[in-house]
């Protein structure tokens, strides 16, 4: 593998609910996905995190928490994508449209993994239940996962 890139991706998660944005424009329109982007030269990947929440959504995150880490690989792409995963009940504003997203909050037995990221069906039910999640994940094109690991881990 060679050189990857630093992704963030924060998903709101209170006891009842989820907020997801669907993501109007560029890489993964169409689908509902967490808050997150490229992480800047300067900043730390929590600080990252924020940021892109903040743009993204409108919502201001106090403490993030680690809880998950994967890397995608494209096949025939030659940087692999480094996506860390944060998770924060506690979040200041309204969820206001952007750009790039349209939040809505999901009932937690009612997430839309049909109109999501195909590996999101095997990680968020780790998310959900409070697990920390390492995985790596080979994607033929945006549709097709051609080979995948994840395992929970006690830390981060
Ligand atoms: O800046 P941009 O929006 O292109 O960043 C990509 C975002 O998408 C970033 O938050 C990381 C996230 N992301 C991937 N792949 C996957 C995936 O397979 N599932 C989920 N849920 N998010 C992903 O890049």
């Amino acid at each position: 593998m060679g050189a990857t890139r630093l992704y963030t991706l924060v998903l709101v998660l209170q006891p009842q609910r989820v907020l997801l944005g669907m993501k109007k424009r560029g890489f993964g329109a169409g689908r509902w996905n967490g808050f997150g982007g490229k992480v800047e030269e300067g900043e730390t990947v929590e600080e990252g995190a924020k940021r892109e929440l903040q743009e993204e959504s409108g919502l201001t995150a106090g403490t993030l928490h680690k809880v998950g880490q994967i890397t995608f690989e494209f096949v025939g792409s030659p940087e692999p994508m480094d996506v860390h995963i944060f998770c924060t009940d506690h979040v200041q504003g309204t969820p206001t449209e952007s750009d790039e997203m349209r939040p809505q909050w999901f009932q937690l037995d009612q997430i839309p993994f049909n109109d999501m990221w195909p590996d999101d069906s095997y990680w968020f039910p780790l998310l959900l239940q409070k697990k920390k999640f390492l995985g790596h994940f080979r994607f033929q094109g945006q549709d097709t996962i051609v080979a995948h690991t994840l395992r929970e881990v006690d830390q981060l």
